[in-house]
């Protein structure tokens, strides 16, 4: 992509200080760093979904990572080859992000036609951007969600691997208040959510809606689910013992001890945030142990107003 001034170029968005030296500009009523804005808007613009294709939707920090493992899992079982795939690859780098691989690095396989036949591609863009997008094929979308208070967090501490975070650090008080106004990377967290729910209710054969909570309460059945609504059931014989092996080899005990992604050297990507940084707890309610009651009671507040109010009785 070419280097742009974002500052000129963007300069009639508007445009929010956030932390570690970025700000954040809103482009449809979302907020996005200018990178990711750059790289949206280019998704936008040119990326063509086929029918073929998987996607993988998330707002940051809700279990991106584990649904990419997930994923490429369940679509790749047949293939003894695969085996070892998730012991040497991390899984950010098995699975692209439209905007960060594919738009900002130009990876394939968006151009190579044999990398195009059943791709798996992730997004952090909400549903009321590429709306026209996903809906101009049969493509799958399977989002997952999280929680907002465990989201917070997760996202607030993997702010502090940036090397920027010392010299322009987001206080916890800050991000509650940022995050309850909705002025994060890809935020609202709450519009974003409740865009990919709509479709799912409205379109169930074409949108997935999964939560990181149901998915660590019942591994197993969710796996089967995901299968099923990609159209690779598991059935037969083998079928359970297919999903108690992806269930193990993507649960958070074993991926975090792969040496690949336990490595503190940075994504071959680009991503400016060390291999490790996707693995931290890779577990529920882990704001309790660091949010204080009032962010707690000032998160809940807007969840209710947000999410209950609407409907969707999720996150408290
Ligand atoms: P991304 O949006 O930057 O890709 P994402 O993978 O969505 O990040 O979120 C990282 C969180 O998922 C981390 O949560 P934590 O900060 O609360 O610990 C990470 O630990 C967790 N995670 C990564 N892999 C797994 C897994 N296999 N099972 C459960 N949680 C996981």
């Amino acid at each position: 992509m070419e280097a742009t001034n974002p500052d000129t170029k963007h300069n009639e968005l508007e445009k929010q200080k956030w932390c570690i030296r970025e700000s954040l500009y809103e482009f449809h009523g979302f907020w996005f760093t200018k990178t990711y804005l750059e790289a949206t808007k280019e998704v936008v613009e040119t990326f063509k979904p086929l029918p073929t294709d998987i996607i993988l939707a998330s707002f940051p920090k809700t279990g991106t990572t584990w649904l990419k493992a997930l994923l490429y899992s369940i679509t790749h079982r047949s293939s003894p080859q695969d085996d070892a795939v998730l012991t040497l690859n991390h899984p950010q780098e098995l699975i692209p992000s439209l905007e960060t691989n594919l738009y900002v690095r130009k990876q394939a396989p968006l151009n190579d036609d044999a990398a195009k036949q059943g791709r798996i591609l992730a997004t952090h863009a909400p549903h009321q951007i590429l709306q026209h997008l996903l809906n101009s094929c049969d493509c799958k979308i399977v989002y997952v969600t999280r929680n907002p208070k465990d989201t917070l967090v997760s996202l607030w501490h993997f702010l502090q691997k940036s090397k920027d975070f010392e010299d322009d650090p987001w206080e916890l008080e800050a991000a509650v208040d940022q995050f309850c106004d909705g002025v994060v990377p890809f935020g609202p967290y709450y519009d974003h959510v409740l865009g990919y729910r709509e479709v799912s209710i409205n379109m169930p054969q074409k949108v997935l809606f999964v939560t990181y909570e149901e998915l660590k309460e019942d591994t197993r059945s969710h796996v089967r689910r995901i299968g099923e609504f990609l159209g690779c059931p598991f059935v037969g014989e083998n079928g359970e013992e297919q999903v108690e092996k992806i269930v193990r080899l993507c649960s958070f005990e074993i991926l975090s001890n792969q040496e690949v992604n336990k490595s503190s050297e940075l994504p071959e990507s680009g991503f400016p945030l060390p291999y490790n940084s996707f693995f931290r707890r890779g577990e529920v309610g882990d704001h309790l142990s660091c949010l204080g009651d009032d962010m707690i009671r000032k998160i809940d507040h807007v969840t209710k107003l947000k999410f209950h109010a609407s409907g969707f009785h999720y996150g408290i």
